[in-house]
């Protein structure tokens, strides 16, 4: 079936297909083809539009694309390449009720964790100059692809909710996690409650930009490329540094067992930190820039808070490879909180809060 929708698109392709899973999203089912293209199953069950999710992508990669050409670089390598069917949609309904996409695939280097502070520096000033490339982008032409997906106080009530429900019976095995939790309520509201105003304003945000999401040019550590825009929405600054952190600043894999390898790592901090004002510094206002470093608290709680929520409701949310993997992820998100916790003052002076 795979192969039959991948021929409705209009690639060079004719003869034998290869397609194999590729990558490690948690959320749509990722295939290369060909070692020329990539194919996506959109999971819709939480993209419930995918056609409006699609025309954001286009009409951000367009943006993105002017850009990248004005500067002198390679619109094919630098940012996603939606592929249209040979009837011109944008995406295809398979017989399976899933929508497909096609993109240009981009050769590349990626990582699931850090490993150098040259590496992550150069991921810091790439999301930098997404925002500046697309800061003068109309954000009211963008479909709400996700409602409220940072909002975090939601995110907090989902999570109660879903506790009271406890439909696994998995709740009484992790209280010390739940209430890791419930003691810290308090962070949820510090962002989304003056989100929108002067001193907190809405910006053109990526909301995703965990490591992995941004591919490097191929045996470098050059950024190339930021990839998946499903979730480009209007959010705030402190989203995208704070979920980057989360993952570009921590030397263990996001699903870590061993938790006494998990934590912040300050040089990483440091580089990344550097890398993203050395882009952002100006455009950021004073109340941005003193709650920059929370906001990895911030986002490492929500995200945590989302793993743990996935595991009491039975794992229906982010794709799962063994027993207890939303659990192990929870946990490491739990660690780093409890490290960031630590540092912050540190990390306040580095950020010049
Ligand atoms: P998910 O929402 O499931 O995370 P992504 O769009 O991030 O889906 O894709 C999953 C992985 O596939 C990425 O982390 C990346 O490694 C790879 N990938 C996606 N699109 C491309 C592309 N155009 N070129 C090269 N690799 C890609
Ligand atoms: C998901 O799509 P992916 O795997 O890059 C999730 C993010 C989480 C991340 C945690 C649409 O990112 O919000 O932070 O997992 N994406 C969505 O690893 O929910
Ligand atoms: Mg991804």
């Amino acid at each position: 079936m795979l192969q039959e929708i991948f021929k409705k698109f209009d690639t060079e392709l004719d003869g034998e297909l290869t397609i194999t899973p590729y990558g490690d999203g948690h959320i749509n089912d990722t295939y290369l083809v060909n070692g020329k293209y990539i194919m996506q199953g959109i999971n819709t069950t939480i993209f419930k539009n995918p056609q409006r999710l699609m025309e954001n992508i286009v009409m951000v990669t367009e943006h993105l694309k002017e850009k990248i050409v004005e500067k002198g670089g390679d619109p094919l390598a630098e940012t996603l390449t939606v592929v249209r069917t040979r009837d011109g949609k944008i995406m295809e309904m398979g017989e399976d009720g899933r929508a497909y996409r096609v993109y240009v695939f981009i050769v590349s280097d990626s990582y699931n964790s850090a490993d150098s502070a040259e590496l992550v520096y150069n991921e810091a000033r790439a999301f930098g100059q997404f925002h500046k490339q697309l800061s003068d982008f109309d954000a009211s032409r963008l479909f709400e692809v996700i409602p409220d997906f940072h909002n975090t106080k939601k995110r907090f009530a989902t999570f109660l909710d879903t506790l009271r429900a406890d439909k696994c019976g998995r709740a009484e095995g992790v209280r010390e996690e739940i209430e890791f939790f419930l003691s810290r309520e308090e962070y949820a509201g510090r962002v989304v409650d003056i989100l929108g105003t002067k001193e907190m304003p809405l910006r053109v945000t990526h909301n995703d930009t965990k490591l992995n999401n941004i591919l490097f040019k191929k045996g470098t550590k050059d950024a190339l490329s930021i990839i998946d825009l499903d979730t480009v929405m209007p959010g705030s600054i402190l989203y995208d540094f704070g979920d980057a952190i989360r993952t570009g600043a921590s030397l263990a894999a996001e699903d870590e067992r061993d938790l006494s390898k998990v934590g912040i790592n300050m040089e990483l901090f440091s580089a990344f930190t550097r890398g993203f004002l050395a882009e952002s510094a100006e455009s950021l206002t004073k109340t941005e820039r003193e709650m920059l470093a929370f906001s990895a608290i911030l986002l490492t709680f929500e995200c945590g808070m989302r793993f743990l929520t996935d595991y009491l409701d039975g794992d229906n949310y982010f794709k799962t490879s063994r027993e207890g993997h939303n659990l192990d992820r929870a946990r490491t998100q739990i660690r780093m909180v409890m490290d960031m916790e630590q540092r912050l003052s540190e990390m306040n002076k580095i950020v010049g809060a």
